[in-house]
């Protein structure tokens, strides 16, 4: 039988190009602070590469694929700490919660459902909301960023079919009290989704009373395309048992395969692939190696800034956010450096794999010389 997986080919003049111009201009990932994404690890990048042209959608024509997602699911399983996972290698964290919050709406069967989740939690949720006719329910955070438990008491009812978790916010990183949010969820007998698109591959190796040892979830989102160093488009949904993921599924007559839970048909083989590729390379000890650089790092930073005069939210996952005034935030920005803002208008940077050092002793030499303060 023929391989599934091509050989490497030749790349494009225009794409060549584009390469050697990105490299020079300040885009490259030596400037990019604010990004969730980073550079794959190289185990990761010849896996996509070789996986390219293959499409997990179809098992039956693409049989290899679909085992390493198997495999994927296995070790995302492990991570998260759930006994029987299910799931699959989504595009993204967005499909990752649209799923989470279909699984529910499907399970629920009350005329208009809610979902109750924190205002922290990530826009994906509103497309959710906007895609499945669901009521959102947004409730305030608590001083420290985290779900407050008792606005989220006061807004579950017998209509809700989810409630949402975030274990480490786009925004502050910030981890919720999934077990009591799990406790919520049960009392009115609703779902509970982690959303772990970001967090998921720092917080085993933090020392949270929480950090997936004890898995209430019925569902999670865990990115490797994020802190997994895996190639773009690799997500990762999870769902605690077969039959959760079933309530996706949909008949698919004319291929060899019966049925398809997935929301996008044809994917992407090569997030699959490299998925297992950086999973297999790093998980445990890797990731361990990296959270414990990358937060350094965050702690590092916050501390530069806090130096300076500027109000810090501490950085419990390696994400630091500081009250930078817009000028220098702009000054900042027109030297190259990548860097984004909270809804608040803090200034954002996520500690990446491809955040060394240099680049934040860098960053604060920059921002030590701007007159602006
Ligand atoms: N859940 C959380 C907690 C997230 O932070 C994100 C994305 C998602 C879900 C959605 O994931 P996908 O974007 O994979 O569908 N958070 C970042 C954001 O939207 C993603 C990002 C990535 C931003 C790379 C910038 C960037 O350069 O802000």
């Amino acid at each position: 039988m023929r391989s599934e997986t091509g050989p490497l080919s030749a790349t494009s003049k225009r794409v060549n190009v584009l390469v050697r111009d990105m490299q020079s201009e300040p885009q490259a990932f030596d400037r990019v602070l604010s990004s969730m994404c980073t550079e794959p690890h190289p185990v990761a990048r010849d896996a996509a590469e070789r996986f390219l042209a293959t499409n997990p959608g179809d098992p039956g024509t693409y049989p290899s694929v679909s085992t390493l997602e198997e495999d994927a699911i296995a070790t995302l399983g492990s991570i998260a700490g759930l006994e029987e996972p299910a799931g699959y290698i989504a595009s993204g964290g967005t499909e990752a919660n649209i799923q989470a919050v279909r699984i529910a709406r499907d399970r629920a069967e009350r005329r208009r459902p809610n979902v109750v989740m924190p205002e922290s939690a990530h826009f994906s949720f509103q497309k959710a909301a906007d895609i499945l006719g669901v009521e959102l329910r947004i409730v305030p955070t608590d001083d420290d960023f985290r779900a407050d438990l008792e606005a989220v008491r006061a807004s579950v009812d017998e209509a809700t079919a989810l409630v949402i978790g975030v274990a480490g916010t786009t925004e502050y990183g910030r981890v919720d009290p999934i077990p009591e949010l799990g406790e919520i969820a049960r009392s009115v007998d609703a779902m509970l989704h982690v959303d772990a698109a970001w967090g998921g591959f720092v917080l085993p190796f933090t020392d949270y009373d929480w950090n997936f040892d004890h898995a209430t979830v019925d569902t999670m989102a865990i990115d490797p395309h994020k802190m997994g160093q895996a190639a773009v488009p690799a997500g990762g949904l999870l769902a605690r048992s077969e039959e959760l993921l079933d309530e996706l599924a949909v008949d698919t007559p004319y291929l060899e395969s019966t049925s398809q839970a997935t929301l996008t048909g044809t994917r992407s083989g090569a997030g699959v692939a490299s998925a297992v590729a950086a999973m297999e390379e790093l998980w445990p000890e890797g990731y361990k190696r990296q959270y414990v650089r990358s937060q350094n790092n965050a702690e590092w930073l916050a501390d530069a800034l806090e130096k300076r005069g500027y109000d810090v939210v501490d950085p419990t996952l390696p994400l630091v956010a500081a009250d930078v005034p817009r000028s220098t935030f702009d000054a900042l920005r027109a030297k190259g450096w990548r860097i984004s803002r909270t809804a608040t208008g803090e200034l954002r940077v996520v500690c990446m794999p491809h955040v060394t050092r240099e680049m934040l002793a860098s960053f604060i030499g920059d921002l030590d010389r701007l007159e602006v303060r």
